[in-house]
């Protein structure tokens, strides 16, 4: 299954093309089926409707666990390593792992959970969150892990999208110096949320928690009343394995659906693949399973392997800026997959921090999430690989369930800030405003994918019409990213970031209109308009324009009150990092914001406007630069 020449990945590719059903079913026959299928691929774009593998039976963890048993039974799957470097870290072997993930499915049946029913997860990083999403599997119910960050309100919003019928949860986490209480944010949480029965909650921080009766139950309990057999559920290849909740251009979150077949073979070929991994290799995503890419590159994809999957509780900077390195050092780290704006953070400040540490073991460098400026590849390059570990930048989405664009390690060269090019089977195409193609090299434009892949987005749970309106209608018949990208001379793409309303902070997406709805609940705020700009670490930070009439007596307070608000309603990860009081917006003549103008003046760059006649009211533009500019005085002399 492993590409090891750039010739092979090109008759590969070829392959993948012309006989996409012969190529997959290829990959397909690698993993354990307890039915084979009866088509590879039935598909249209237009509905849309995507089958792969239909009428295959199987069940994802007796690829993930038990068929790594009889060889692989003593090798560690699972490494923890806790946000505390004081504390001990934890190795679960497969066998242990397969062990605890049925214990933990007979808990779950025990609940009355079955097969197809939603179970949400929002837990810290640690073992148990593995075990949880694998326990799911197991039975075939459906889990929607939400991300440690979010506020009660939002998880309320996911849970009842769901209709999630238990909660598995922690009394709390920690990162870095601090802890979140997150079975307290849950108890606010499901004040609104009357499909929920049941909360299993794990003892982590010993952060005191109110349990209610009848409902609330403990982890630790409840694997005692059980026992660890567990055959694994029959599930269809197009059953639903999990829901995951990303930002769009709307103010509210979509359910991304992925299903089993498709998306277990797509994780496990491309990991296998981009990373280049090796039986005994330490692998170690920096990701947390709250986002997609824990789901696929650090829970499914390397298990599916039979690889050894390192978790990291914590932060890249705590206790210092040292850390990731020493964790690379502690655990002889072959594949490091990380964020560019870890790298970024981590890079100011400066080489001290990795003086003294063994970063030999490193092999292969992975970068996700977001562009990756020249500077920090170059950084990552030379001081983390050494010079002589490729790094392979993968671009995929949350929807594209795994990596699209990517170099393929010790197979295809290498380009600075480019995902350079397609995994096999992947069908790629650049086009105009108007869906026209863009043929040849040298040229840019938007970026869709033209043909099926295993592990697509299926729909939008419960509303089928939003898949196709967010991804299929922009251009007839082709999945549209929502990505703005060139294709250069050599044919090497390269991802130049989001060209819709969303905002890609720290690797995380954000929607613009998701903050507006936030920062509008606020009592005093009439309006507001959110834009991303240029952020040196975050790769872009959140720069919110809010009208806000009633005269301040402490505009530092209204912030915080903002603020607050914001976290309140999304979570503390969409607070923005400016906000401008103004009296106006620039808006045409039909009501509509120009972001465009928006955008321009929170980078700063006034100069040129273009063109603003359209704009009800131009005077706007010039008051919103004036305020802009004391504002960045009034920063400058506050530092
Ligand atoms: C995996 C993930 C998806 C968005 C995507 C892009 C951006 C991701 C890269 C990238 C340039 C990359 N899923 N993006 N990877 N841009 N180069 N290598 O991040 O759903 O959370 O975000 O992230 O804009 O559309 S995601």
């Amino acid at each position: 299954m492993q590409i090891t020449s750039l010739d092979e990945y090109k008759k590969n590719y070829q392959l993948s093309i012309d006989q996409p059903e012969e190529f997959w079913a290829g990959i397909a026959e690698k993993f354990l089926w307890k039915r084979k299928w009866d088509k590879v691929l039935s598909w249209n774009f237009s509905e849309p409707n995507i089958k792969w593998f239909e009428g295959a039976k199987l069940n994802i963890t007796e690829n993930c666990l038990d068929r790594h048993l009889e060889k692989d039974g003593d090798k560690p799957a699972i490494i923890w390593e806790p946000n505390d470097p004081h504390r001990d870290s934890i190795t679960l072997s497969y066998k242990i792992l397969h062990e605890q993930v049925c214990r933990f499915a007979n808990v779950l049946k025990k609940n009355d959970v079955k097969k197809g029913d939603r179970v949400c997860i929002y837990m810290p990083m640690v073992p148990e969150l593995a075990v949880a999403l694998l326990a799911c599997a197991r039975i075939g119910a459906v889990h929607s892990v939400i991300f440690g960050g979010f506020s009660a309100k939002s998880i309320a919003d996911r849970i009842n999208d769901a209709a999630c019928k238990i909660v598995i949860t922690a009394d709390g986490a920690f990162r870095g110096n601090k802890q979140i209480p997150l079975k307290e944010v849950i108890d606010d949480a499901l004040i609104g949320c009357p499909t929920v029965e049941r909360v299993v909650v794990l003892t982590h921080t010993r952060t005191p928690v109110s349990m209610l009766k009848g409902r609330d139950i403990w982890w630790e309990d409840e694997i005692k009343l059980v026992d660890t057999d567990c055959p694994a559920e029959e599930m269809d290849a197009e059953d639903l394995l999990f829901i995951l909740y990303t930002s769009g251009s709307t103010g509210k979150p979509k359910g991304v659906v992925h299903t089993i077949g498709g998306y277990m073979v797509y994780t496990g070929y491309t990991f296998a693949n981009v990373f280049n991994y090796q039986p005994e290799e330490v692998y170690f995503c920096t990701a947390d399973i709250g986002w997609i890419t824990g789901h696929s590159y650090i829970v499914y994809g390397p298990l599916s392997q039979g690889a050894t999957t390192l978790m990291f509780e914590g932060v890249p900077t705590y206790p210092d800026a040292s850390r990731m390195w020493q964790i690379v050092e502690k655990h002889k780290v072959n594949i490091l997959y990380t964020a560019p704006t870890a790298i970024r953070s981590l890079m100011s400040f400066g080489l001290e921090p990795l003086n003294g540490i063994d970063l030999s073991s490193i092999r292969v460098l992975g970068s996700v999430g977001e562009p990756i400026n020249e500077e920090a590849w170059h950084w990552y390059d030379k001081n983390i690989g050494k010079g002589n570990a490729p790094i392979v930048d993968t671009w995929w989405q949350t929807e594209t369930g795994g990596i699209m664009i990517s170099p393929i390690a010790f197979v295809t060269p290498t380009k600075p800030c480019f995902a350079t090019l397609p995994l096999p089977g992947v069908q790629p195409i650049l086009v105009d405003e108007n869906g026209k193609e863009l043929i040849g090299n040298g040229v840019s434009g938007n970026l869709c994918i033209k043909f099926p892949w295993p592990g697509m987005l299926r729909t939008t749970y419960g509303d089928h019409e939003r898949c196709k309106l967010t991804y299929f209608s922009t251009y007839e018949n082709l999945y549209f990213t929502g990505d703005g990208c060139s294709r250069d001379e050599d044919g090497y793409y390269r991802i130049t970031g989001r060209v819709d309303d969303v905002i890609n902070v720290s690797g995380h997406r954000i929607g613009t209109a998701e903050v507006e709805n936030a920062i509008n609940m606020h009592s005093g705020v009439v309006e507001s308009a959110v834009v991303g700009y240029p952020h040196e670490v975050k790769g872009q930070g959140i720069y919110a324009f809010v009208i806000f009439p009633k005269a301040h007596e402490d505009e530092t307070l209204t912030r915080q009150d903002i603020l607050k608000t914001v976290t309140r309603v999304i979570g503390a990860i969409a607070k923005p990092d400016k906000i401008l009081f103004v009296s106006g917006l620039p808006k045409t003549r039909s009501g509509k914001i120009m972001r465009r103008i928006l955008r321009k003046i929170a980078e700063g760059d006034t100069s040129n406007m273009g063109d603003t006649t359209s704009l009800l009211d131009p005077a706007v533009v010039e008051e919103i630069v004036l305020k802009r500019n004391t504002m960045d005085k009034l920063e400058l002399k506050g530092k």
